[in-house]
């Protein structure tokens, strides 16, 4: 791969709005990206493999657990901090930010908020330094949009629990050194158990033939009376509202994540679009391409914008799951308009791996899907300001 001469847009000044440990946190994580990720990233992608050996640089940059209190291994940062990681990280890569955003928001933050004090020292630390990582199970063959139907269960036998199930289309599982799995208990109750390598009946076997988030290792998690020690349940919180909680934490870093992968397609096109010459001009002279570039930066101003007042409001302790909701869907969406467009300002060069949009268009098909669909964030939207739920109907007769 050619240098990353990546340059960040800032068209409306918002870097005024950051403080100098903002701008040191998100300069240092893009240093280290320039240096470590972009040199490999598009031959790990060609090859369908997640470059593990990134995973102590992750720890290093704060990346794991950023806002996790210093006394369990994290950063002690603030929300918009976090933002400016993700934002960094998906900049490269969405499966980098990925393996980021479920280990900080899906394993961390649940041992956190709903563990006790013995899981939060055992496994927090070894998680924020990267010498473990972590996968969140809640997704099942039969149940994506729809958790709450989830099969998967667990017995109280007494001295252990013993769970049987299995979970699709989990990040990171195949080499998770522990689970966050979500499952019902004898009366339906949701709860979180946390599973570890190697115990008896448990695989995690890899998923293969993705085009999208090839640089993301996903499997599958199966369990077969499994016994599960009763000390490895979070006790502080049940119900689905639980591993919802922990999306809106994941979610709220996707929509920082997707502004940094439209903010690298919009910047190649526009470094293209002033050196490649057709007709005798720069393509940049053509009103077409003017139009291109002038709407993504609009779009990408708008983003940033909405994603910077969200850290505030979530900073404060003030924003709503369908605020979150809102960001996600929308920069998910617009970082995938902008890298179809900004592939169309490449010509014929921008669907080879000498630039990152084919790579980046492939990885928002799976971040527009994943951590609640596209349609489903906008029906959270929906029943947030009509109050009406419009998720389930009743069965059509057909
Ligand atoms: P509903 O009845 O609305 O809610 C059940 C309970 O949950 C509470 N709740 C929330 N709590 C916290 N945060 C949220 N965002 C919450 N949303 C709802 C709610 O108040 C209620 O609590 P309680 O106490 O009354 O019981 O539930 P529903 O079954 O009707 O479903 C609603 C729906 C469709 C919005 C929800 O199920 C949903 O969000 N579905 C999408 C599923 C999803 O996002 N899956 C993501 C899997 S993980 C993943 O994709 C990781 S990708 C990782 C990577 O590589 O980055
Ligand atoms: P479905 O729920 O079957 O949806 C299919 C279609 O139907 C979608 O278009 C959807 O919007 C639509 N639909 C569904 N319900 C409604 C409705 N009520 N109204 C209107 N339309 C509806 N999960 C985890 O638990 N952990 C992970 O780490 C994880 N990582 C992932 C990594 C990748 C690469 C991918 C692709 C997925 C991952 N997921 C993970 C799963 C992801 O969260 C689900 O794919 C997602 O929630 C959608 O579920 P589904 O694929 O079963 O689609």
């Amino acid at each position: 791969m050619s240098t990353d001469l990546f340059s960040a847009p800032d068209y409306y000044q918002l870097d005024e709005l950051l403080s100098d440990e903002h701008k040191l946190i998100r300069d240092t994580a893009r240093d280290w990206v320039k240096q470590n990720v972009s040199p490999i990233i598009e031959d790990y992608y060609e090859r369908a493999e997640f470059p593990k050996h990134l995973v102590p640089g992750l720890g290093e940059i704060g990346a794991f657990g950023p806002y996790i209190p210093t006394e369990y291994g994290g950063h002690g940062l603030d929300q918009i901090s976090y933002g400016l990681l993700m934002q960094e990280l998906e900049r490269s890569d969405s499966g980098l930010r990925s393996t980021a955003s479920v280990q900080s928001s899906l394993v961390m933050y649940p041992i956190w908020k709903y563990g006790n004090e013995e899981q939060r020292m055992r496994f927090l630390p070894k998680l924020a330094s990267g010498e473990f990582v972590g996968c969140f199970g809640l997704t099942e063959p039969d149940y994506g949009s729809n958790p709450g139907g989830m099969i998967t269960n667990f017995k109280d036998m007494g001295d252990h629990y013993l769970l049987n199930g299995a979970k699709m289309w989990i990040s990171n599982a195949p080499f998770a050194d522990v689970a966050v799995v979500w499952a019902k208990n004898e009366e339906g109750r949701i709860w979180g158990l946390l599973v570890e390598k190697g115990m008896e009946g448990f695989s995690a076997p890899e998923m293969k033939g993705k085009h999208s988030l090839r640089a993301s290792c996903t499997g599958e998690l199966i369990f077969e009376n499994v016994k599960v020690p009763k000390e490895n349940l979070l006790p502080n919180k049940s119900g689905l509202g639980a591993p919802l909680g922990c999306l809106d934490s994941a979610r709220y870093g996707i929509a920082w994540g997707a502004i940094g992968a439209a903010m690298d397609c919009y910047d190649s096109a526009l470094r293209y679009s002033k050196e490649r010459i057709q007709f005798d001009v720069p393509i940049a002279a053509f009103q077409l391409t003017q139009k291109k570039l002038a709407e993504m930066i609009t779009e990408i101003t708008k983003a940033q914008l909405l994603t910077w007042r969200l850290g505030v409001l979530r900073e404060e302790g003030r924003a709503t799951s369908a605020q979150i909701s809102m960001a996600k869907r929308n920069n998910v969406d617009m970082a995938l308009k902008i890298a179809r467009e900004a592939r169309q300002i490449h010509g014929g060069m921008g669907i080879t791996n000498e630039y990152p949009m084919m790579r980046h268009m492939a990885n928002l098909e799976s971040v527009v899907t994943y951590e609640g669909t596209h349609d489903i964030h906008l029906l959270i939207t929906g029943m947030d300001i009509t109050g009406i739920p419009a998720f389930a109907r009743d069965m059509p007769n057909l």
